[in-house]
């Protein structure tokens, strides 16, 4: 009886920050009547440049040279920006996965810089004939490290953790990848106009996230209908 007590003034004093966690977990539904948000991400300002300057393999990996740190096309559409539904808690079926996403080492750059996969598996690949070491972190912690020796290297890695994580090379500096694990299916990377879709919501209220790594995050606040499509035009402002 006393045990019974405690154990239920322990559960009582855990936040609900932690039992949150739990609630996080993503349901799939069958969603009947959804609607949708589509839209644009745009980039208005100056785009900066950083310069990559090869110190090894310059062979495969290239000259000197400016890389933009946010790809903007002719009429300020961002590409590869990450949008989102934040925290949806039941939804639509993820859909089915044609093949294990996959991350290249090329020419001494990752391909694709930025992607969204479901947690789980990724392979990472290695098409040039030097050695690139791939280091996964989610925020500091690493998610994995993977030395790649040759040309036609494939390693599974897994991501078992929805999450930004943030891909290095250790063996060059200036090699940089993104990938998004997403919470649930409820997810789009923009093209090259810079335009996203995202469908079969159901009716409520949401928050849409668009993530560019120079950028960073921009929150928008939609009120998703049964049926209707809700058009955004979401400006990313560095911060
Ligand atoms: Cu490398």
């Amino acid at each position: 009886m006393k045990t019974t007590h405690i154990i239920a003034a322990v559960l009582a004093a855990i936040p609900q920050t932690l039992l949150g966690a739990a609630a996080l977990s993503y349901d799939v539904v069958t969603v009947a009547g959804g609607g949708a948000i589509e839209g644009k991400v745009v980039f208005q300002g100056a785009v900066p440049v950083k310069k990559i300057i090869p110190t090894k393999d310059k062979e495969v990996c290239g000259a000197p040279r400016n890389e933009p740190q946010i790809r903007v096309g002719p009429d300020k559409g961002v590409q590869d920006a990450v949008v989102y539904l934040k925290a949806v808690a039941k939804g639509k079926a993820w859909g089915k996965q044609d093949k294990t996403p996959e991350l290249d080492n090329e020419k001494c750059r990752f391909e694709p810089a930025v992607q969204v996969i479901r947690a789980g598996a990724i392979d990472i690949l290695n098409s040039d004939p030097v050695l690139h070491n791939t280091h996964g972190f989610y925020g500091k912690r690493t998610a994995f490290n993977l030395a790649l020796p040759n040309k036609g290297d494939r390693i599974p890695a897994d991501l078992p953790r929805p999450g930004l994580v943030r891909v290095e090379c250790d063996a060059h500096g200036w090699m940089l990848a993104h990938v998004y694990v997403a919470d649930s299916p409820y997810y789009a990377l923009t093209g090259k106009d810079g335009n996203f879709s995202i469908t079969d919501i159901p009716p409520g209220n949401y928050t849409v996230v668009a993530s560019q790594s120079y950028a960073g995050d921009t929150e928008t606040a939609v009120t998703v209908k049964s049926g209707e499509t809700v058009t955004l035009s979401i400006e990313l402002k560095k911060k």
